[in-house]
């Protein structure tokens, strides 16, 4: 894999200097007040090589939806269906689909490489057990940073043309650890510190269900269309621009990982999926009910938005469609559990909610995003710690912001650095006082 990319990022490189040598003066758009005070939306502001959202259609890797990855990619070889997301990595990161053995490879790499230092669960268990799991995972990735080769090879003076070999190596061994690192935290807040060892026959995501403490293999593939799933959604969203961010710093891959993972656990963004759970359960209390009728959740809905909430679980701030990752997770929970209650308030829900949404005039897509289906999955298998929710999604994101820093690393991505304006500066602008554009 490594010897496949760095062939791709040579050929890649020497594309793009000469689209830049050619064509680098070129306009790409235009940029409107309005997007500056208001989150830069639709602003097309940087590379991301791994995936490609389009606002229709959701997310492709590498030009290939969630359903021909579904089709395409490696399964685990004991009747596996779902796609193994070593093959996703390796997907990402050279844009090529591997063979079953290709994946394996990844699978066995990581397995070597997974050995968390001890040091890194004395950080953890230093917490209080009231800690948020997502605190606790991010202060694991910053006590695994000790090993960082980037951080060392660059104390020792590397040449910048080297820089992507150790961020290779780093992001290889990080996300080969994550897994160890994210049971860990699960064992020890919600079961009783009762840890699981690794088991060597089993993939990466399987492992991870191991490792928790689930061993249907239901679950397991759960894991795996999971992993899949959330790991990558282009380069804008808080996650991937965070660690794309830190990362053009120079900062270590597990610098920057942890960074855009403090992103990830805002209720925005991967924190949601913690949130649409705790508002189902909320609601099942408030209505007496773990099986509410439309009518009931319509007036559940409204009850949330009169009091000045959002909805967890529906809109995107580049999606205008539902989103294909709900459809994945819709479509697993018809093939293993279409009975089950709370699953089925899922599907209740996302009747009842869009019209809702769509009324309010305002909000620009009233479907549902990856969040408002994954809880549910996971309580049907046992899962009910909803807290704990954000750090399945965390180890599943290392995988894209992982594959992209080799990459920006490889392009000899710069410092990022936009130029940002005071509010006096615009108006001086508005008067005509000033031109703040700097040509
Ligand atoms: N419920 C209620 N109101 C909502 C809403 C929702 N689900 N989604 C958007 N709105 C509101 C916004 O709060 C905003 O209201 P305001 O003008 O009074 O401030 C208005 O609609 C316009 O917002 P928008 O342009 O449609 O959305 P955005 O791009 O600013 O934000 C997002 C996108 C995801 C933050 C927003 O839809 C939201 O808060 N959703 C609920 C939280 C959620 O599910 N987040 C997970 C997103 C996926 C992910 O990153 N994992």
């Amino acid at each position: 894999m490594k010897e496949r990319f760095k062939e791709k990022a040579d050929a890649a490189s020497a594309e793009i200097k000469n689209i830049l040598k050619e064509h680098g003066n070129k306009v790409a758009g235009e940029v409107t007040l309005s997007q500056i005070y208001q989150g830069m939306r639709g602003i097309t502001g940087l590379v991301t090589e791994t995936s490609l959202l389009d606002s229709q259609e959701g997310i492709r890797f590498r030009g290939y939806s969630i359903p021909e990855l579904q089709q395409k990619l490696p399964k685990f070889p004991d009747g596996g269906e779902q796609p193994l997301p070593e093959g996703l990595f390796y997907l990402m990161l050279t844009g090529d689909l591997p063979d079953a053995e290709m994946a394996e490879s990844v699978t066995d790499n990581w397995m070597r490489r997974s050995h968390v230092p001890n040091h890194v669960f004395d950080a953890i268990d230093a917490l209080p057990l009231h800690t948020h799991p997502m605190t606790m995972f991010v202060v694991g990735v910053m006590a695994l940073q000790t090993e960082s080769t980037f951080a060392k090879q660059y104390g020792e003076g590397i040449n910048k043309k080297d820089y992507w070999d150790p961020v290779y190596d780093d992001a290889m061994t990080l996300i080969a650890r994550l897994p160890r690192v994210a049971a860990y935290i699960y064992r020890r807040k919600y079961k009783n510190n009762e840890h699981i060892h690794p088991n060597g026959l089993l993939d990466w995501s399987g492992n991870l269900a191991h490792m928790l403490g689930y061993e249907d293999k239901g679950f397991m593939e759960l894991m795996r269309l999971y992993m899949t799933i959330h790991a990558d959604h282009e380069g804008g969203n808080v996650s991937a621009h965070t660690t794309h961010l830190v990362g053009s710093a120079l900062s270590d891959p597990y610098l920057a990982y942890a960074a855009g993972m403090n992103g990830l656990a805002g209720p925005l963004h991967g924190l949601a999926n913690q949130e649409v759970i705790k508002w189902i359960f909320e609601m099942q209390e408030a209505l007496g009910t773990d099986a509410p009728d439309k009518v009931q959740i319509a007036d559940y809905v409204k009850k949330t938005l009169e009091e000045g909430k959002v909805v967890p679980g529906y809109g995107h701030a580049v999606l205008r469609k539902t989103d294909p990752r709900f459809t994945a997770q819709m479509e697993f929970g018809k093939k293993h559990m279409p009975d089950d209650k709370l699953v089925n308030t899922v599907w209740n829900i996302y009747e009842v909610v869009p019209p809702i949404l769509q009324s309010l005039g305002k909000v620009k897509n009233p479907w549902p995003n990856v969040d408002s289906h994954s809880g549910a999955l996971l309580v049907h298998y046992g899962m009910v710690e909803y807290e704990y929710y954000t750090v399945l999604f965390a180890v599943s994101r290392a995988l894209g912001v992982m594959a992209s820093l080799i990459w920006d690393r490889a392009l000899g991505f710069p410092l990022e650095r936009p130029k940002s304006v005071t509010t006096k500066l615009v108006k001086q602008w508005l008067d005509g006082k000033d031109n703040i554009w700097g040509d």
